[in-house]
């Protein structure tokens, strides 16, 4: 999976993994090109020849969470068993399978009932696409409205769950968009509005057709964003900038470990979730070893409902990564415009819907951010005839991955700091979702209750709608057993019962809560204020501090819907910002393992409602952070990013800093050649 970009590099790695037993798989690598191949054929062996199973997801089964820390405890482990899940569709029923590599067989096969289905594929999705553009009365709508069919792009968008839309139960089926392409590439930007169009995906049919009315079309004109076709005058000009670093780089990659500073992280790719960090671990100069932060990180679901619930819009209400896969949608990155130029890049492989695998280059960038941030710094004026002034320049390494999903593009970052600290971050960027309406002034849109978003343009209005992002933080400070700490920071009076009254009135104090139970751990961010900490309650510093994580929260979000809308029922996992379960290798995904067409069957809010015992246990963190979006008009026709995140933060993991004796780089001289000598 590690194709490094860099010429040098190339050669450099290839050596280096020539030398390490790059036979050997890590327990948690991602299949490879010939594993899934394997898979593939052991699959279809497994049915009659004509059944045709599609693929689904296929990823790796990954072994017990103590098989691989015991693994990784033995300086030359075995490699463990390698096995794959498989997720298909067979003769209308979604079918899981368990194959053993090594044997050849699946060892387990079983039918999934239930109302959710699995994710889309690329080509169930183009197909469908396609349907309306040879149907007839699709045919007579646009004649109507003056459209050019050759002139016309349709995209697939799924239904959500209504509980009064009985005709969708238990089939497979999307609603069908489309749009423009006269004289615009920003397809996103020009509906083709009125229209109901339902296609039955596993009859690769279209099973419903309505035309409603001739709504107006926005106009082509101001939706382009690529350079070469915009008018003079460019501008403002992006300053080039290269980094000349003089122990390029300062990782290295090895199979799928990443090693830097005093990081160590496996990187991963799975179908679902896209990036994977794994059994992230720092080494503490105190104790001479290497300590563990996160046995895993990913995001776990993303939720974008939009706020419109007219014909055409009430169903959008999108789970992207359950109903599209973030792996599958991850894009190749774009040299020197998603990674900066010293970016070492990794490859993916997943199935495609017929087993075969299919290569996606340049899936994820690594890359040294060095952007001019302090990591610490003290001028001390206080003493006398003494000049200190100790500064140090932050550098931190950031692994990437972007996703786009229709519209919308997700930038998203996994950051290692030498503190200590892992920070995420998501960037949104892309094209906004609009609708055609007959508005021709900002004011009309406002006076009206049927806008349901920002007027931008000529009979363009972007809608309302929110981004909610779950993230799967299995934290494991200094090994699996933790406990979940909230220290609420509480106002008291002063009641001068001490030796020497005080004229003041305040102070607020800590009041230190553990959660048992997952009940006790959900929390709404911004009602009160209070430190959310990941502890070890069996280890403890020096001075006696259990060691711990905390976590400095991401843009708080709470949903606005009503809780007994079916968007917000499948979408519970939403409720509270912090939700903590003990661990259990199979609840990985918020909203549910089967997303497309669920009905909240399955996910956090399920599973906490069993009220598990949390303390001093192995235990996952989710996050749930977010925006909600107004569009304005800097967003139309390209966004600019728009980004949040969250950090986890040592809290009296190490001793004392862990960047205290951090040797800054040596000057560099003016032209960027050359060190500076003393
Ligand atoms: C749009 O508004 C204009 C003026 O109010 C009206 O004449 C026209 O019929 C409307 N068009 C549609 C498609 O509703
Ligand atoms: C793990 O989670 C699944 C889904 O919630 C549940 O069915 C199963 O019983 C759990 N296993 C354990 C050991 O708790
Ligand atoms: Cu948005």
């Amino acid at each position: 999976m590690a194709t490094i970009k860099p010429f040098l590099l190339v050669l450099l790695f290839s050596i280096f993994s020539r030398i390490s037993s790059s036979k050997t798989h890590h327990p948690l690598d991602p299949l490879t090109r010939e594993e899934l191949s394997l898979v593939q054929l052991i699959v279809k062996k497994s049915y009659p020849p004509r059944s045709s199973p599609v693929f689904h997801y296929v990823a790796l089964d990954e072994p017990e969470k103590h098989d691989v820390l015991s693994w990784l405890a033995k300086p030359e482990p075995e490699p463990l068993p390698r096995r794959a899940q498989a997720i298909l569709r067979v003769h209308k029923q979604t079918h899981e399978l368990v194959v053993d590599l090594k044997a050849r067989k699946v060892v387990s096969k079983h039918v999934h009932r239930g109302p959710g289905f699995p994710s889309l594929t690329l080509e169930e999705q183009t197909a469908a696409n396609d349907l309306p553009l040879t149907y007839g009365p699709f045919l007579r709508s646009a004649a109507k409205r003056g459209i050019d069919v050759s002139q016309v792009v349709c995209s697939v968008f799924t239904v959500g769950w209504f509980a009064e839309e009985k005709q969708f139960i238990g089939k497979r089926v999307v609603k069908i968009q489309c749009f423009s392409k006269k004289d615009t590439v920003s397809v996103y930007l020009l509906p083709v509005e009125g229209l109901t169009i339902v296609v039955d995906l596993d009859e690769m049919r279209i099973v419903e057709y309505k035309d409603r009315e001739v709504a107006p079309m926005p106009r082509a004109e101001g939706t382009e964003y690529r350079l070469s076709k915009l008018p003079l005058p460019h501008g403002p000009r992006i300053n080039g900038a290269r980094l000349v670093q003089e122990n390029a780089p300062g990782f290295t990659i090895d199979g799928n470990v990443v090693r830097w500073m005093n990081w160590e992280f496996h990187v991963s790719f799975d179908a679902r979730p896209g990036l994977v960090i794994s059994m992230a671990r720092i080494y503490d100069p105190d104790q001479k070893a290497f300590r563990s932060v996160m046995y895993r990180g990913h995001i776990s679901e993303l939720f974008v409902p939009y706020q419109d619930p007219t014909e055409d819009y009430y169903y959008k209400t999108f789970f992207d990564s359950g109903e599209f896969g973030f792996g599958v949608s991850a894009v190749s990155l774009v040299p020197n415009g998603d990674c900066p130029s010293h970016a070492v890049y990794m490859d993916a492989f997943y199935a495609g819907p017929d087993g075969t695998p299919v290569h996606v280059p340049n899936v994820f960038c690594i890359f040294e951010r060095h952007a001019g941030e302090v990591m610490w710094r003290h001028t001390e004026l206080a003493i006398p005839h003494v000049t200190i002034a100790e500064s140090r320049p932050e550098v931190s390494l950031v692994v990437r991955m972007i996703v786009t999903v229709g519209n919308y593009d997700h930038v998203i970052d996994w950051e290692f700091k030498p503190s200590g600290s892992i920070k995420t971050q998501v960037g949104l960027t892309g094209i906004l979702e609009v609708k055609a309406a007959n508005y021709t002034h900002a004011d009309q849109a406002a006076a009206s209750e049927e806008a349901h978003g920002t007027y931008l343009a000529e009979h363009t209005i972007g809608l309302y709608h929110d981004h909610f992002l779950t993230y799967y933080l299995d934290i494991d400070v200094d090994g699996a057993t933790n406990s979940f700490v909230k220290k609420n920071l509480v106002p008291r009076r002063n009641t001068n019962t001490g030796h020497h009254r005080t004229p003041r009135k305040s102070y607020w104090t800590v009041v230190t809560e553990t959660a048992r139970t997952e009940s006790e751990a959900k929390i709404r961010l911004g009602v009160g204020p209070t430190e959310l900490v990941i502890e070890n309650p069996n280890k403890k510093t020096k001075p006696g501090n259990p060691h711990g994580y905390r976590l400095i929260p991401g843009p708080v979000i709470h949903p606005l819907l009503a809780p007994d809308d079916g968007p917000q029922i499948r979408g519970s996992f939403t409720n509270y910002n912090i939700w903590v379960t003990p661990y259990n290798k199979t609840e990985r995904y918020a909203g549910g393992k089967y997303v497309d067409q669920s009905q909240g069957e399955d996910g956090l809010a399920v599973w906490t409602r069993r009220n598990r015992k949390i303390e001093n246990e192995d235990i996952v963190m989710w996050h749930v952070i977010g925006f909600h979006h107004v569009p304005c008009q800097e967003d139309f026709p390209m966004m600019p990013t728009l980004s949040g995140g969250f950090e986890l933060r040592p809290t009296n993991f190490f001793e004392r800093s862990a960047v205290l004796k951090a040797v800054p780089p040596p000057p560099m001289k003016a032209d960027g050649c050359g060190v500076v000598e003393p």
